[in-house]
């Protein structure tokens, strides 16, 4: 009989998702063994009591850990950290207190800024059919916001942000991408750095995982995107357009 898994991770079911991608790969680090579970957020799974009870927030991801249940990626990280710690374990933030600090920084920041970015160019954009539309002015601006932060960090092309690889890597990298494949520009360097840290085993196990092959145009009716985004009305004028689409 097998051993039951440490672990579960529940994710959504377009494996789209930045948050999960984190959570997702601190798991593969730490060399947790771990089985993930989908949670359809277009069927709104998560909003039922046998997953919006446990997690409290009704988010993904989250993870249950031997009947103790956490959401939001970054307090999963932290518990991870904690729980399976160095040296058993791959660390995921630095040993460097200040370095370590300016990894926590990075990871909040990407949660918390550069809206515009996330919105004009949304994971779907890297997963699914590219973004058609040039960045505005505001997409621009985050955009090269988040450059300008990213070469003052990233010291070399082929090393991590801080000596050894961090959790900070995969999700600078992640964000990166949203640029890289919707081919807008930026500097060589960064590319590089990207594309390497984009190539790390946890990273490809996420990225290559079996996803639908076609988003499902309701995706975009999920109450949290943000009504501002241009798929979102995008997608609430065709559904609009459609005689069996759903009053939007
Ligand atoms: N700050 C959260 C963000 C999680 C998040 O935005 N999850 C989205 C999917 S990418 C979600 O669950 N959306 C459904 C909802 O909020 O109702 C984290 O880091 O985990």
């Amino acid at each position: 009989m097998s051993n039951p898994v440490e672990c579960t991770l529940y994710g959504e079911t377009l494996w789209i998702s930045p948050y999960v991608f984190s959570a997702f790969v601190a798991l593969r680090e730490k060399g947790i063994d771990f089985a993930t579970a989908e949670v359809s957020l277009v069927e709104m799974a998560h909003t039922r009591p046998g997953y919006a009870e446990p997690t409290l927030t009704a988010r993904v991801p989250a993870l249950e850990h031997h009947g103790f249940w956490l959401a939001e990626s970054s307090a999963i990280a932290e518990y991870l950290e904690d729980v399976f710690p160095a040296p058993r374990h791959a660390r995921l933030f630095p040993a460097d207190a200040r370095d370590r600090a300016r990894a926590r920084m990075l990871m909040a920041w990407f949660r918390s800024d550069l809206g515009a970015l996330r919105e004009e160019r949304p994971t779907t954009t890297m997963f699914y059919e590219r973004a058609t539309e040039p960045l505005s002015r505001a997409g621009s601006d985050a955009a090269a916001k988040l450059i300008r932060v990213a070469e003052k960090l990233v010291v070399a092309a082929d090393k991590p942000l801080f000596g050894a690889w961090c959790l900070a890597d995969s999700e600078l990298a992640f964000m990166l991408h949203r640029l890289i494949l919707n081919r807008d520009p930026l500097p060589a360097s960064l590319r590089s750095y990207a594309e390497r840290e984009w190539r790390r085993p946890s990273a490809c196990a996420f990225l290559d995982h079996a996803r639908p092959t076609a988003l499902p145009i309701e995706y975009w009716l999920i109450p949290s995107h943000e009504p501002t985004s241009p798929f979102v009305r995008a997608a609430r004028e065709k559904l609009r357009g459609t005689p069996s689409g759903p009053p939007v």
